[in-house]
């Protein structure tokens, strides 16, 4: 089936304003950078697979026809903690298992194995954000090095999973966290978001940094208590130190 079939049974309300429509693409370079140059408010864009899929600071993002649910969504306007609420939104839609978990900043493991990266971009006041699921894949379709820290939401749970009944979920909770941020909740999605990634008193190393987090503050930033002192980290690689 092409990617068009796949999705065509997409249930919206129509009151919503994410994915008031949707583009489906077979193959695309980037969605993110399809949603970037086209589209509306709420504007979603899915492909079945992407050529040249990217992650954070130029990461490649891997994403294989058939695997995955591969989709952006352009907004208008620089919508503070987007990124957050796009965290919750797919914790939410997964939602099966005690075993989903945000991890700092953006990634949402299942057994501790990443099968979802968020990148959010910004350009001429419109942002969009792409999200990557990784939902079919086998170990064996991550390449040799990511076996041991990428898998599928298939894999880790087993059961049938469908793109189009994900994109649906994910949509309608983001809808509502939006919806939210836009009516001035900032804080209540950050602080949820805060809560999921359960930082406070941990160890943890990111980029170099080593220390126990104080607290992720008001901006989403870790306080790191290290013997130099307190440092803030706004973003990075950041892995949970088991023993210091
Ligand atoms: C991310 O970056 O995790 C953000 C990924 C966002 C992908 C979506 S898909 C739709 C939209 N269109 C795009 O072009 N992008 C967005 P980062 O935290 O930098 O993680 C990237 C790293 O994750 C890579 O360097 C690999 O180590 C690993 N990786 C690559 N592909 C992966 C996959 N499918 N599953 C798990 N890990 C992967």
């Amino acid at each position: 089936m092409s990617a068009l079939g796949e999705y065509a049974g997409l249930s919206l309300p129509r009151s919503a304003i994410i994915g008031n429509r949707i583009v489906v693409l077979d193959a695309i370079d980037s969605t993110n950078s399809f949603a970037l140059a086209t589209g509306g408010d709420g504007t979603v864009v899915v492909s079945d697979t992407q050529t040249a899929g990217r992650g954070r600071l130029g990461r490649t993002w891997l994403s294989l026809s058939g695997q995955g649910l591969w989709f952006s969504v352009r907004l208008e306007g620089l919508i503070k903690g987007l990124v957050f609420a796009a965290a919750l939104a797919v914790r939410d839609a997964i939602d099966r298992a005690p075993n989903v978990a945000i991890k700092w900043p953006n990634d949402i493991l299942v057994n501790k194995k990443k099968v979802c990266g968020i990148l959010a971009e910004h350009r001429d006041g419109i942002s969009v954000l792409g999200i990557g699921i990784n939902v079919h894949q086998q170990p064996d379709a991550f390449p040799r090095d990511l076996r041991s820290k990428a898998s599928s939401l298939q894999h880790e749970f087993g059961g049938t999973w469908s793109r189009a009944h994900l994109l649906e979920s994910v949509l309608t909770h983001l809808e509502r966290s939006v919806m939210l941020l836009r009516s001035g909740a900032y804080d209540s999605i950050r602080d949820s978001w805060a809560d999921a990634c359960d930082l406070q008193g941990q160890a943890v190393r990111v980029d170099g940094i080593s220390g126990r987090v104080i607290e992720i503050d008001a901006s989403g930033a870790l306080q790191i208590e290290t013997p130099s002192g307190v440092r803030t980290v706004v973003s990075g690689d950041m892995t949970r130190v088991e023993k210091e």
